[in-house]
């Protein structure tokens, strides 16, 4: 039996390239949380976690899923057959209820170690990809309109990205709606453009916005209305024509089979943190489609690893209508990968070595690591 002789957890603290402005937070940086396991026979597999905003978007902070592998995770990962990813994924849910962000980062190093134990990409031991190259949106964030539209006209020239997210609910419903309408204008028939409210409007809001965006060209609208609102997000949805979109309230399997029961969103945002792991996330994109509901392939805003590891699930999904927005490394000012993921065309393209098929660079990572 091989075993996990060693958990290493570790935070570093890495610049993003501007301020990132969402309704619930302003990040200068990401605190990415790397998980390092190391097996018995010589391998290391590693898993990422992050979060947004320290406590402003869940219930997990960074501090609390270091202090929480270290302290709780760890004994029970050193109990457990290293090669058997599924049996100590289990052993850890009946001794740890949530910290599924923390979880996620786990699976993914276990994953990890596997595949390289094995020869083969996480994709594969998922079940088996259908695609090399995932197509990215990049969220335009800065706060400003003319930066905006500066910044999409530059990504768009690189060929980088041609659907653009915009984060709206900082400002009142016609001021966020007119910024998004400057935008959708200058890229009109280039580039698509959605926009993420991350909860901030109330019904009314929600009414006025949506209508305004639809005009504006404006395709999808990732959660307009608070969480637990499940019946104003489905009215919403059945009034607009533009997608309504599930994020914050999709936290596993669970929840994916109520918000599909209550038809509370067009599409599902699929996030391998909120939904506690890599197959995790793939039964609730199961349970999406089985509904009839649009997939797309969502980010905490990871680094190298947690974005090459949701690049590794959405790769085995069937039909991402959505596309993804895998652009976690692109926010950053560093690189603590040995070499970068390759993005060109407009999209990621997935890793195809043994394991997450990327590799940390632990000098590198040593320069932002928190002591
Ligand atoms: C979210 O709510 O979707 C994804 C992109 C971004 O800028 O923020 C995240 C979180
Ligand atoms: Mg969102």
């Amino acid at each position: 039996m091989v075993r996990i002789e060693q958990v290493e957890v570790v935070i570093a603290d890495i610049p993003t390239i501007r301020p990132h402005v969402l309704a619930m937070a302003t990040m200068h940086s990401q605190a990415v949380v790397l998980v390092f396991l190391r097996r018995s026979d010589g391998i290391v597999g590693v898993g990422e976690a992050t979060t947004i905003g320290g406590l402003a978007y869940g219930e997990e902070s960074p501090e609390s899923i270091k202090i929480n592998v270290e302290t709780y995770f760890a004994p029970i990962l050193k109990s457990c057959d290293a090669d058997d990813a599924a049996s100590c994924m289990a052993l850890l849910s009946r001794h740890i209820v949530g910290n599924r962000f923390a979880k996620c980062a786990v699976e993914t190093a276990l994953l990890d170690g596997l595949g390289q134990a094995c020869g083969l990409p996480v994709s594969d031991l998922l079940g088996g990809r259908r695609i090399d190259r995932l197509e990215v949106a990049w969220t335009l964030a800065s706060g400003d309109t003319a930066t905006d539209i500066e910044e999409g006209e530059r990504v768009l020239e690189a060929r980088r990205h041609r659907h653009f997210k915009l984060k709206i609910g900082k400002r009142d419903v016609a001021a966020d709606c007119a910024h998004v309408g400057a935008i959708a204008r200058a890229f009109e028939g280039r580039a698509s453009v959605r926009v993420d409210v991350n909860q901030a409007w109330t019904r009314d809001h929600a009414e006025q916005g949506a209508a305004l965006l639809q005009d504006s060209g404006v395709v999808l609208i990732e959660p307009p209305l608070g969480k637990a609102d499940f019946e104003g997000m489905a009215e919403l949805a059945d009034r607009h024509e533009i997608a309504i979109m599930a994020d914050e309230a999709l936290i596993g399997p669970d929840s994916a089979r109520q918000l599909a029961k209550a038809r509370a969103g067009d599409a599902f945002s699929l996030k391998i943190t909120q939904s506690g792991g890599l197959v995790p996330t793939l039964q609730v994109a199961a349970i999406a489609e089985t509904a009839r509901i649009a997939l797309y392939g969502g980010t905490m805003l990871e680094g190298g690893i947690g974005t090459a590891a949701s690049a590794h699930v959405f790769a085995c999904l069937p039909d991402l209508v959505w596309h993804t927005e895998l652009f976690g490394p692109l926010l950053m000012t560093e690189e603590f990968l040995a070499e970068p993921l390759i993005y060109q065309d407009f999209g990621l393209i997935v890793p195809d070595g043994p394991g997450l098929g990327v590799r940390v660079d632990r000098n590198k990572l040593d320069r932002f690591r928190r002591h």
